[in-house]
């Protein structure tokens, strides 16, 4: 900016002027508003047209921020608008040239959108209710295949394969690509949704569980592909700052639908990716307007309310609304009619126009204004009809996607406006039922087919065979040659990573001691032995610590200056605390991933960097230490794409245990969270009491999920509360690691009455001071256990009672806890700082009598001893449970129970936690 005095020369060609903005012949965005008397817009328009000239768009942006500041001073708040016109952001003119084989193109997306359509038609003929999809698909085949045909880079690709996260319930389309491609057989396409048939078949969305060489991403529950998505490409950013894998051009695609984008992760974590600058993520959203009801915004205009979302949040948009039928009209349209009736029509509207005649649309959209009407004049009804929208034209799309690739500095969302079920006409075309649509009968099947030109003929149409054309057809050596060219086919999984042993003995040692008199939390001991592994020759650089902001509360703020926090640019600014010690430290090459208090988006940080042997051939372990209660009940849908996605890494749920986090309260105080992961197959979950405990379980997960390669992951709850943890005893890892073992027996080893504690987490020291009270107060002998898990506990005797059942002629086997309780107790009071249903998992195996004391119910901002009085968790109520079941068999006097409630004030009417 040179200054306020800025004289206005005269432009070198035929700039804009009023008289030619006015009629039209220049491009003016105020068009049709500056009247002719208005001489001073023409001034500055002049002055506009100049610096463009000469400084290009980047002098012009400059311009106009300078003039912002200065209206800004004066008090004219005038934001630009974050909305474009209802038009495509490349204008026909900046195209560039398609460089594939239209009509090649074409024809392979026909047969293509053909065996979708087949597939799922063909499974629910056969079995009705088995669903499927077809209308998703139909509305993005164009977006895809441009992707597959131009752009998705294959494994073999130079710079390392895309990372693609299909939009789940479009997937017949992907499945019918790879049969195309050899991938995938005919048996397995007519076993799309029937995994179980002894020849194979397809799972219904993208599962690496169930089809872990082919799919990489789970997406189907809508919001967690683009979340992960963009958490996939940060990591990927991180891993290159980090030196642990080389800089490449290789992308991250979302697809996602428009509906998809109400989830709050869709959106949620989109604000991180402009930040980042994440110039390797592109989002494509395919708006058909359409989700599964009927409209997303039938009242307004989805792109639109995207493109300022977005664009707000520092992403490149490029929005792909209108075909190149359009290009001429839009040409014509000199005074700007078009674009404004464009913009005035809302979603409803253009799904009607889909459904309706040419007639209806010439009269209900163009007919608004004569100037339209005439600018349509020479098409007709059927033309008008068939004007296509945006996303299915390839070179529109293949315009934008070449954009995206080549945009650098920002993330691009590529906003493409589709039909839903384009091609199935009365069967569904744009129709609110269409997500729905899942069988076409014989008619509609015989339209699909002439629309797409599919060689079959009407007699095989009732059967709807497959298509595949012979080998040596231009479509199917076209689609080879395409994707030799981009290094092989996508989607792929492939895990080639090398197995890594875990520390040695000597790196454990320390934690299998005594704390002697040092006091501290598991939660300690856990940052303790995340500091080491960091130090470690092997393991250091491949450990991810992952926090949504609350580092300092868990005591892990000493790791800020050991290995620093990640930032793709460093730190900028002098930190306040930095001449403290443990300063706050950002850094290119930091490791912690500090996220903000995001669990979804640390959730998906953890699934990146517990994938990295499947994405990156990368042995990364992510440490994602939340607030236990803000973990699988807030994120548990993201810990079951995680199991799903065969994730490694550890979980660590801190400040655990309902009573052992105090003050608190009801929304803080976590006594369920081990509970919520039992229905996640692959996840291992412990409830740690001693830090040797902690220390055994990480180095057989590392053992089992690094060195074996086993695809599991762990949950481990951990917690704040200060102790003394004793020397590791002999002989306990196989217990500690198969869930129970026998910590400290009763000192009179053939005392009756005799009974089982099993005690886990903090609640141990309540279980060790009962064990004492019953010996010194009853003469009762307590064998204390230390339940480390239950859940491992109970799939051990699940597993057991089910090969019993399949092999009634073999041995029975017996489950593992029995057979460390086969002495056998007269009673076994468990108790835990979790919901009774945790122990009682185990009570059909635990030989007699069984009691769970538990912290059911909402909890209290008290202190621990009020807390696990008011829960009966204390070792006065463990006391409780044991008496009152030995006095019911009769082996102690009720006296002794009414004199212990007595002593400890326990009284029969006590308000039951679960209802208070
Ligand atoms: C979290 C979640 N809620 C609901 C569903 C069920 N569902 C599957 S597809 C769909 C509609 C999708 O609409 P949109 O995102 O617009 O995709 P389109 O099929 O239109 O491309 C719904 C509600 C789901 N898969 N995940
Ligand atoms: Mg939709």
């Amino acid at each position: 900016m040179k200054g306020p005095n800025m004289s206005v020369p005269t432009p070198a060609e035929p700039a804009m002027t009023l008289e030619n903005i006015h009629d039209g012949s220049a491009y003016n965005p105020y068009r049709g508003l500056a009247q002719p008397e208005d001489i001073e817009i023409q001034e500055w328009i002049d002055s506009l047209e100049y610096e463009y000239r000469h400084g290009g768009p980047e002098r012009v942006r400059e311009l106009m921020h300078w003039l912002q500041i200065h209206a800004q001073k004066r008090g004219v708040s005038a934001p630009f608008p974050l909305t474009t016109p209802y038009v495509n952001t490349i204008p026909a003119d900046r195209q560039p040239a398609f460089p594939g084989n239209r009509e090649v193109e074409r024809r392979i997306k026909s047969i293509i959108r053909w065996n979708a359509m087949a597939m799922v038609v063909r499974a629910n003929r056969a079995e009705d209710g088995i669903g499927g999809h077809i209308s998703t698909y139909a509305s993005s085949a164009t977006l895809f295949e441009i992707g597959f045909n131009h752009f998705f880079k294959g494994p073999e690709h130079p710079d390392g394969a895309d990372q693609i996260f299909f939009q789940g319930h479009a997937s017949p389309g992907i499945y019918a690509r790879a049969f195309l491609e050899g991938r995938l057989s005919i048996e397995q396409l007519r076993n799309f949704r029937h995994e179980l048939r002894p020849e194979g078949g397809l799972s219904s969305y993208p599962h690496p569980w169930l089809m872990p060489n082919f799919w990489q991403f789970p997406t189907v529950s809508m919001g967690l592909g683009p979340i992960m998505a963009i958490y996939q490409a940060r990591f990927n950013r991180y891993l290159e700052n980090r030196q642990l894998k080389p800089q490449t051009d290789s992308h991250v695609w979302a697809f996602l639908g428009d509906g998809e984008t109400d989830e709050p992760e869709a959106l949620g974590a989109i604000g991180l990716a402009g930040r980042e600058k994440l110039d390797n993520l592109i989002f494509v959203v395919n708006c058909n307007l359409q989700r599964l009801d009927g409209p997303v915004r039938g009242n307004g205009k989805i792109i639109q309310e995207l493109e300022t979302i977005f664009r707000g949040a520092g992403w490149n948009v490029i929005k792909v609304v209108w075909g190149n039928d359009w290009d001429f009209l839009l040409s014509e349209d000199t005074h700007g009619k078009l674009v404004k009736r464009m913009g005035e029509a809302v979603d409803g509207d253009y799904q009607k126009y889909t459904v309706e005649s040419g007639a209806y649309i010439r009269q209900h959209f163009f007919g608004s204004d004569p100037e339209l009407l005439k600018l349509v004049d020479h098409l007709s009804d059927e033309q008008l009809s068939k004007m296509r929208r945006g996303g299915h034209d390839p070179e529109k799309v293949y315009a934008a996607f070449k954009a995206a690739v080549e945009h650098k500095g920002q993330p691009t969302v590529i906003l493409a406006k589709t039909i839903k079920g384009y091609g199935l006409g009365e069967a569904g075309e744009g129709r609110n039922i269409t997500h729905q649509q899942k069988k076409l009968n014989d008619s509609e099947l015989m339209h699909f087919r002439t629309r797409f030109g599919i060689p079959i003929s009407d007699e095989a149409i009732a059967a709807t065979p497959f298509y595949k054309p012979p080998q040596d057809s231009p479509e199917m050596v076209y689609i080879k040659e395409r994707r030799e060219k981009l290094g092989g086919p996508m989607p792929q999984r492939r895990v080639e990573v090398q197995p890594l042993e875990p520390p040695k003995k000597e790196f454990w040692q320390e934690f299998f001691e005594s704390s002697g008199d040092r006091e501290v939390s598991t939660t300690m001991v856990f940052v303790r032995i995340l500091a080491k592994l960091l130090k470690d020759d092997n393991w250091g650089k491949l450990v991810v610590p992952i926090v949504p902001d609350e580092a300092r509360t868990f005591g892990m703020e000493a790791l800020f200056r050991q290995v620093g926090i990640y930032s793709s640019i460093g730190q900028l600014y002098e930190p306040v605390d930095r001449a403290s010690l443990l300063y706050y430290k950002e850094a290119a090459d930091g490791q912690i991933l500090e996220e903000g208090i995001t669990e979804a988006g640390s959730m998906s940080s953890f699934v990146a960097a517990g994938t990295a042997y499947a994405t990156h051939g990368l042995n990364t372990v992510p440490f994602f230490t939340f607030y236990s209660m803000f973990g699988p009940q807030r994120i548990g849908d993201l810990v079951w794409a995680a199991g799903d996605i065969r994730c490694k890494g550890f979980m660590m749920g801190a400040t655990a245990g309902r009573t052992t986090l105090n003050g608190e309260g009801l929304q803080h105080e976590d006594g369920h969270s081990p509970v919520l992961t039992l229905p996640v197959p692959n996840l291992m979950v412990y409830d740690i009491a001693f830090g040797y405990e902690l220390a055994l379980i990480i180095r057989d997960g590392l053992r089992r999920m690094y060195q074996e390669q086993e695809d599991i992951f762990y949950y481990l709850t951990i917690q704040n509360e200060n102790y003394t943890h004793p020397e590791m005893p002999k002989g306990v890892e196989a217990g500690v690691l198969k869930g129970i073992y026998l910590y400290k027996k009763a000192e009179d080893k053939k005392a009756r009455p005799r009974v089982n504690l099993f005690g886990s987490g903090s609640i141990m020291l309540s279980v060790l001071e009962a064990q004492k009270l019953l010996s010194e107060k009853y003469g009762v002998a307590a064998d204390v256990y230390s339940v480390t898990s239950y859940k491992t506990l109970y799939t051990d005797a699940l597993a057991c009672e089910r090969y019993n059942m399949l092999n009634p002629t073999e041995p029975p086997r017996v489950p593992f806890i029995t057979q460390v309780l086969k002495d056998g107790a007269d009673v076994t009071v468990a108790a835990s700082d979790y919901m009774k249903t945790l122990p009682d998992l185990v009570r059909s195996y635990v030989p007699g009598e069984f009691h769970s004391l538990g912290t059911d119910g909402y909890g209290r901002s008290e202190s621990r001893t009020a807390l696990r009085d008011f829960f009966e968790v204390s070792a006065p109520f463990i006391v409780q449970a044991a008496l009152s079941k030995l006095a019911l068999q009769g082996k102690i006097k009720t006296e002794v129970v009414a004199a212990h409630m007595k002593e400890f004030n326990i009284t029969g009417d006590k308000r039951d936690p679960w209802v208070s």
